[in-house]
């Protein structure tokens, strides 16, 4: 006997640009030319910083890296459809979401050399830094979400996880609850094909990750998380949604991994080099560079010029992370507790010790004072 059938799904792809730089002009977005030349600067600088960040780290002058190279558009792009005031928490890999946000990249190199100085934040800034551990930030977003419903004011909180990340617990609960409560919340799944090791094909059964949306109420969409118009496009719906009351949405940016997992990883050893070169077609930088040329609202000179001003820009950034005066290694057991346990108590007094031990007094006379409160 049929069975009636009580609902159905309907998966929706959104793509604007494509890989030769023409747009679908009956899906172009409204975007000023500066607004689309922000999009470009953002990118191309992101990239630039990233090929520096690998050096740095390659000469020993950093700790290990996580590499964004390939994922320019889905991370420098929805940034651009929020407001300061809007929440937003990347994950390690979202170093072009924290750039796109404002914030001095020597605060991010400062991170990732393990100093904690690099997660402070200006006062009232409405930001979290890099989640190292996978899916944990999720909940916490739904309930940033929620403040953000409480206060009435429209505002939104936006977050990121990759493809590996989707098939954890942790969005099952985030996206429960931001569908149950009509959150003002945007999750974006930065598909880049690959869970370290692990390829998006084994990661999921399902057909699209984009479709998980729709079994918690909330709005899915897929999206070539390579085109910058596209990714726009759909934070600007979801940002629209969120700010309506009408709930969450889930965006599946579909894009690549072009480098390896962090500079701890060796890609070469899991995936085809077939496969790489097949993405280099897609890029998401020169495909919006020729779109930004045939629109003659840019050409090489811009270009030399924006090469030149990005490596002064990054020769700043880490001169000035480099310059950062040494830590003391004590501060590392402040802020944590409101009433510090005893077996931190015992180890800090051990640090305290072996620092006396290991250069006399002379060595920590040199420190500077410790910061933060150590209760
Ligand atoms: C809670 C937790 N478990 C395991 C890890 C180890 N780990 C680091 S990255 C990663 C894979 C994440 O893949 P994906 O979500 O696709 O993100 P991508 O690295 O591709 O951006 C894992 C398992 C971790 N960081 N945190
Ligand atoms: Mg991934």
């Amino acid at each position: 006997m049929p069975l009636k059938t009580i609902a159905s799904l309907d998966i929706k792809r959104l793509e604007i640009l494509g890989v030769d730089g023409k747009v679908d002009k009956a899906l172009m977005p409204k975007v000023s030319d500066k607004l689309l030349l922000e999009m470009y600067r953002l990118m191309f600088q992101i990239r630039a910083f990233d090929e520096r960040a690998i050096l740095l780290q390659r000469s020993g002058r950093l700790g290990t890296y996580p590499m964004i190279t390939g994922q320019e558009a889905t991370q420098c792009v929805p940034p651009l459809a929020l407001k300061p005031s809007d929440w937003v928490v990347p994950t390690y890999r979202g170093g072009g979401v924290y750039f796109a946000r404002g914030m001095q990249m020597r605060y991010g190199l400062l991170y990732w050399a393990g100093d904690d100085r690099g997660t402070q934040f200006p006062d009232g800034n409405c930001d979290m830094i890099f989640s190292i551990p996978v899916g944990t930030h999720l909940t916490q977003v739904a309930g940033l979400a929620w403040g953000q419903k409480l206060k009435g004011q429209g505002g939104v909180a936006l977050t990121y996880c990759g493809d590996g990340t989707s098939s954890k617990g942790d969005l099952h609960e985030a996206l429960t609850f931001a569908g149950q409560f009509k959150l003002p919340a945007i999750y974006i799944i930065e598909n880049n094909g690959w869970a370290i090791s692990v390829p998006r094909k084994r990661q999921a059964a399902s057909q699209t990750l984009a479709q998980k949306a729709w079994g918690y109420g909330v709005h899915g969409v897929q999206v070539d998380g390579n085109d910058a118009l596209a990714v726009y496009t759909a934070t600007v719906e979801a940002v629209a949604r969120a700010r309506k009351g009408d709930g969450a949405t889930l965006i599946e940016c579909e894009t690549y991994r072009m480098g390896h997992h962090t500079t701890a990883d060796d890609a070469t050893r899991y995936r085809e080099d077939k496969e790489v070169e097949s993405w280099k077609k897609k890029d998401p930088i020169s495909r919006f560079k020729k779109f930004l040329t045939a629109k003659k609202i840019w050409n090489d000179k811009e270009e030399g010029t924006l090469k030149t001003t990005t490596n002064a820009w990054i020769d700043q950034e880490v001169k000035a992370y480099e310059e950062f005066p040494a830590p003391n290694p004590l501060n590392m057991f402040a802020d944590n507790y409101s009433a510090a346990p005893w077996h931190l108590i015992e180890q800090r007094a051990e640090l305290e010790e072996l620092l006396k031990f290991k250069g006399g007094a002379k060595i920590l006379m040199e420190l500077p004072p410790t910061e933060g409160r150590f209760p």
